[in-house]
């Protein structure tokens, strides 16, 4: 059964497909009434004082969910932000990584919550007091869900079937990808995909990152380390492999460039308190962000991916959508004058901390993120308000687009940010993890809850992006890839190579892998449309099968 209360005025968010009618029946505060037979038993362990919402955790409790977030299966025991964030290091203590997924379950309880709000939440889940979960939302405004039903899965389908099915790749994604930030010139990919056939290892796809632009500028090619881009796009795709280029948010401020000149003049861009273009740096330098919200700068962003459709591309990848932002015009020139304080002046501990801490606040800062705004669904909105709909919007408009273009044709398409709701439109990456054997685990126990929340195209950075990896992590990482949708072998800049061939003495090893991968795909392939199909996961603990409430025990 599901339930849908509204809380203040919420923005819509479109996480939603098929809306319930709004409950009028029962107040939120009324909601743990005890002895009123007509609520589910769970909702008496709810209590909703002054907009916050409480649940009260039985020792036996479990919390399933918030989809992509760090530690385990078991989110119990600690507090997390729903705040789309590009932080690399994706350390044990971090609260947010790259997508806002606000979507749980308490088990044995089988009470399952969906908080719709595009900012930030914060759910402390049994951190201050292990028996008590809080769920704080920022703005005061939210769509709150309540799902009961008789198990987890349940209430995970019932769940899905409310937000809507999930995207759809092609088959040829499910092969293996080989990616790295560093092909950077045609020659770099032809080498890597003849070593690939001379190793007799199977490729499906190779990843261009930001290098095949000119200066990082979406929607142009470097030609001078790509002369030949149109013909290496054809040339790979004779031999089965796809190229799929990287796309990131901020647009370049520079004279001529045509995506600059058009989002300006058509004011595409978001803007700042005084209706002025919101500078920020990232790649390519001072940029400004395309209104992802806005539907006709949407449209018109997603209709840019046709450059690089009609040079035979089938797929993309989008990057930095949180959004993330090395630093803003505006906070820099603060920063600099701040630092004047600073010169001569002997630094003892606290001031020189301070210093540090002056200069490494430049980026992704909350005071940025609420220096500029949006028009959406008619309104205007400051930044911070819906951060969360960024990188979903992106990758939504880009799917739409490719409908308008080519419509029926089915692209490939993964965003690093993310909200529930982008689901229906594309998959995701994890983002930048590290090669640490801590991370292949986190992979492992990330794919539930990615799944809960209607994740399904989704994979992390096999063998670790940050970092050098070895031969048996690599290993090991492809042993579990081999089941993730998306196989995707990707590294970071300055880092130790790590193609399979890289590994002379592992490669056997590395072919019987990727053999098993493919031998697997029509299996993977049809079970990831029954997913779809039947809002079923693709990735599941065995709790959920073998039912552990009959356990005498407590969990802790
Ligand atoms: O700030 O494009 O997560 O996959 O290789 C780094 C360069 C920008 C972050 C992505 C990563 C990609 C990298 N990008």
């Amino acid at each position: 059964m599901i339930k849908r209360f509204i809380v203040g005025n919420p923005i819509e968010t479109k996480a939603i497909q098929n809306k319930p009618e709004i409950e009028t029946q029962i107040s939120l505060c009324d909601l743990n009434k005890a002895g009123d037979s007509a609520l589910p038993l769970a909702y008496q362990t709810l209590s909703y004082i002054d907009g916050k919402l409480s649940i009260s955790l039985s020792k036996k409790d479990r919390v399933y969910g918030l989809g992509e977030n760090v530690r385990g299966i078991n989110k119990r025991g600690f507090r997390y932000e729903s705040f789309c964030n590009d932080d690399p290091n994706h350390t044990e203590e971090k609260s947010s990584l790259y997508g806002a997924h606000n979507f749980l379950v308490i088990s044995p309880l089988n009470l399952g919550i969906f908080v719709d709000t595009p900012g930030s939440v914060v759910f402390d889940i049994g951190f201050t007091d292990i028996d008590t979960m809080d769920i704080e939302v920022k703005s005061g405004s939210y769509e709150l869900y309540l799902i009961t039903g008789d198990t987890p899965l349940s209430i995970i389908h019932e769940f899905r079937q409310l937000i809507g099915p999930s995207y759809v790749p092609p088959k040829w994604a499910f092969g293996y990808g080989q990616s790295r930030w560093g092909y950077v010139c045609s020659e770099d990919m032809r080498r890597v995909v003849k070593c690939y056939q001379d190793a007799g290892l199977p490729l499906d796809m190779i990843y261009a990152d930001i290098d095949y632009m000119e200066r990082y500028k979406d929607f142009t090619i470097d030609r001078e380390a790509f002369p030949d881009f149109e013909s290496l796009v054809s040339e790979l795709k004779d031999q089965k492999v796809r190229m799929i280029p990287i796309i990131d948010a901020g647009v370049k401020i520079e004279d001529g460039y045509e995506v600059y000149e058009e989002g300006v003049k058509q004011e595409y861009f978001c803007k700042d308190e005084n209706g002025e273009n919101f500078e920020v740096a990232v790649w390519p330098g001072s940029c400004y962000l395309p209104d992802m919200l806005n539907d006709e700068a949407r449209r018109w962003f997603g209709l840019k991916y046709k450059f690089l459709i009609d040079k035979g591309i089938e797929g993309f990848w989008n990057d930095m959508n949180e959004p993330a932002i090395f630093y803003s015009k505006k906070h820099l020139n603060e920063v600099f004058e701040a630092i004047e304080d600073y010169k001569g002046v002997n630094l003892d501990a606290q001031t020189f901390f301070d210093f540090v801490g002056l200069v490494s606040s430049t980026a992704n800062n909350m005071a940025d993120y609420q220096s500029f705004y949006h028009e959406y669904l008619g309104q205007r909105y400051r930044h911070d308000e819906v951060h969360n709909l960024f990188g979903f919007n992106m990758t939504m408009g880009a799917q739409e687009a490719f409908n308008e273009l080519v419509p029926g044709k089915r692209f490939l398409m993964f965003s690093r940010a993310s909200y529930i709701g982008m689901h229906r439109y594309g998959g995701i990456w994890t983002g930048d993890n590290a090669s640490f054997w801590s991370h292949l685990l986190m992979n492992f126990k990330m794919l539930p809850s990615l799944n809960m929340c209607g994740f399904l195209y989704v994979g992390a950075d096999m063998g670790g992006f940050g970092s050098n990896t070895s031969e048996d992590l690599l290993l090991r990482w492809t042993a579990l890839s081999i089941l993730t949708p998306l196989m995707r072998n990707h590294s970071a800049r300055g880092t130790r190579e790590q193609e399979m061939y890289r590994f002379p003495k592992a490669v056997d090893g590395f072919r019987n892998l990727l053999m098993a991968r493919y031998r697997l795909v029509p299996y993977l392939y049809s079970e990831y449309m029954k997913a779809v199909r039947d809002s079923k996961l693709m990735f599941k603990p065995l709790g959920f099968e073998y039912e552990l409430p009959r356990l005498k025990t407590s969990y802790f």
